[in-house]
């Protein structure tokens, strides 16, 4: 969330910097702002809302320079208007900052008595202030940087311009992500790598508490001692064609077509042909020896987790607990020794999650990730790094990286199963062909995607939707609300199938729409009782299943998505495609803004 950018160069950054937030648009959207320094002045422009108007202020006032900071926002303190929008400057120095100072009260109200006039409510502009409030004393911006840092609570990584310095910027990073790109004769800061994807590959990733003073030279970095430290140049991989739409009207559409793609690519890194068996990265610990797993993640991906739930105990016979990451960290959990505690997040960088992490850490818990940045901080931070290769995805609403995240969270399963001898080699070898399908399953079910735009009017006017699923389809239910909410603003629940008797039904009647995600096997029978309990008050459903039980239960439904006959593990990232295919059509029917939804961001570096 909260994306910056910052260029030390040879030509003129103004249109650079723009471009570099245009690839950091999903971290947040409601306003942008750029900061230039040239001929001894910080020249600002900032604007509300997309970043096209950040594109017209400049083509109104231009900001020349060779060297700038640039920011992309989602507002956590203070409303989404210019004047809260970033940089925030005082007459000597400009900041952009991604993250929350926490202690930004105290802060603020010594530097008002000390006579410093603000002109935002944000917590950012505390740090401008603070820095400037070093360099107008006479101390370097390094100095400055260096007496301030020590002060800030909560998380930040920033970038600070000097009005006297035309040729350094100074970085910081705690908590939220910050890398260093080398150019040549250029230096640059970002939020990631993709945000600096055109102007180099060679990358810095800077470690907690890292400061950095960047030059057209290099970079200087220092740790949170102050030392100068050495970090590791790694050539990024992120291309600028990776985050362009392609074909397709919206990222999310594309990235939910890419799912039979990118969940191959996944699954090939987890399972060996040749003998039929999972493999897992190298570790140096026995997996057969965990005796719990704790799951915590946050949206889509604790989707993923709950699915994985079922799995891991049902295959591997293994006792899970699990929560979301903001709840599980405040309720001092009981983790005892022995305990496997698996993160999931596509970005690696959850606040919430990443604070989770870190408190199983210190609890002595082995620590595993499934993440899609391999070089996030969670993935550095793991025992056990299990990335997904979905590529990277730009949509607000996940799509690619959940389906990619239970590729990974079933073949896990699998290789728990056969290291605590639940499963035969014959079981596992099944279970790896099982795996192998999907795409295909995949394949067939984003078949259906013009039925599915078809019916979206059927949805579309509703106020409330409620989706229902049993077992592993259960968190699939939750995730196709959430998908629907998200997008299409429409009110939204999942409920477990047989819990519907127990409250939800009260709100049945025929403008609720009720999806019910039920592949024929042993729960489906009990599912469409509910789902004729759902039609015996006049609810209108519509059925997602297979020929199977679309022909048991289809009769009388508002709509069937008939979904292929799959293997009951890999029915939940078959049934997540047409979940997301609906809340997609839902959306663009209403001509909501399905990339950019209001209020949300991707990668949610704030707790
Ligand atoms: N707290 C700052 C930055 C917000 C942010 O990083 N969001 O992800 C603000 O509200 O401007």
């Amino acid at each position: 969330m909260c994306g910056i950018i910052g260029i030390v160069g040879k030509e003129q950054v103004a249109d650079r910097l723009v471009d570099g937030l245009r690839r950091m648009e999903y971290r947040g959207y409601d306003s942008a702002g750029v900061c230039t320094v040239e001929g001894g002045q910080l020249i600002r422009r900032r604007a509300e809302g997309k970043l096209n108007n950040l594109v017209i202020e400049l083509a109104r006032n231009p900001a020349p320079g060779l060297i700038g900071i640039a920011h992309t926002r989602w507002a956590t303190h203070g409303a989404p208007t210019t004047s809260n929008a970033h940089p925030h400057a005082t007459g000597e120095v400009a900041l952009v900052h991604n993250g929350i100072i926490e202690n930004f009260k105290p802060l603020r109200e010594a530097l008002i008595a000390r006579g410093r006039k603000f002109e935002s409510e944000t917590d950012t502009e505390v740090v401008a202030h603070l820095v400037s409030e070093q360099v107008e004393a006479g101390l370097s911006p390094q100095d400055a940087v260096k007496a301030v840092l020590p002060t800030l609570r909560g998380a930040f990584a920033l970038a600070i311009a000097f009005r006297t310095h035309d040729d350094m910027l100074i970085g910081a990073r705690l908590g939220s992500p910050l890398v260093v790109g080398y150019g040549e004769g250029e230096t640059y800061l970002g939020s990631d790598a993709l945000a600096l994807a055109p102007l180099t590959q060679k990358i810095t990733y800077l470690e907690e508490g890292d400061w950095v003073v960047i030059t057209r030279d290099g970079a200087q970095i220092f740790d949170a001692a102050n030392n100068p430290v050495t970090r590791a140049i790694v050539a990024s991989g992120a291309t600028a064609a990776a985050i362009e739409k392609g074909n397709y009207r919206h990222f999310m559409q594309k990235e939910i077509f890419e799912q039979p793609v990118v969940v191959a690519q996944t699954l090939r890194s987890y399972l060996r042909r040749v003998d039929q068996s999972v493999a897992l990265p190298q570790i140096d610990f026995d997996l057969s020896t965990i005796n719990r797993v704790t799951i915590v993640a946050c949206g889509t991906s604790y989707y993923a987790g709950m699915v994985a739930k079922y799995w891991f105990e049902q295959f591997a016979r293994l006792p899970v607990d699990i929560d979301v990451a903001s709840e599980f960290r405040y309720r001092d959990p009981v983790l005892e020794p022995g305990g496997l505690a698996l993160f999931i997040s596509q970005s690696g960088e959850t606040a919430d999650t990443l604070a989770a992490l870190r408190h199983c850490k210190a609890a002595g818990q082995t620590i595993a990730v499934v993440v899609n940045v391999p070089t996030s901080s969670m993935a550095r931070e793991a025992d056990l790094l299990l990335p997904t290769h979905a590529g990277p995805e730009i949509g607000v609403a996940s799509t690619k990286a959940f389906t990619c995240q239970l590729a990974v969270l079933a073949a896990l399963a699998a290789h728990l199963a056969v290291k605590r001898g639940q499963v035969s080699r014959e079981e596992e070898a099944a279970i790896v062909n099982h795996l192998v399908e999907t795409p295909a399953a995949l394949n067939a079910a984003l078949s259906h995607d013009e039925e599915i735009a078809a019916m979206a009017h059927l949805i579309a006017p509703a106020r409330d939707v409620l989706y229902l699923g049993r077992g592993p389809d259960y968190p699939l239910a939750l995730e196709g609300a959430l998908k629907l909410k998200e997008i299409s603003y429409i009110h939204a629940e999942g409920y477990a199938s047989g819990e519907m008797k127990h409250g939800p039904i009260a709100l049945i009647d025929e403008a609720v729409p009720v999806i019910v995600l039920a592949p024929s096997g042993p729960l489906f029978e009990k599912t469409v009782s509910n789902m004729q309990e759902v039609r015996a008050r006049g609810g209108k459903v519509v059925l997602i299943s297979d020929a199977e039980g679309i022909a048991e239960a289809g009769e009388g439904c508002l709509a069937t998505i008939e979904m292929p006959k799959v293997h009951p593990l890999i029915a939940p990232l078959v049934y997540a495609v047409p979940v997301q295919l609906l809340a997609y059509h839902v959306a663009v029917a209403k001509g909501t803004d399905v990339d950019q939804p209001r209020n949300l961001a991707k990668s949610v570096t704030v707790e």
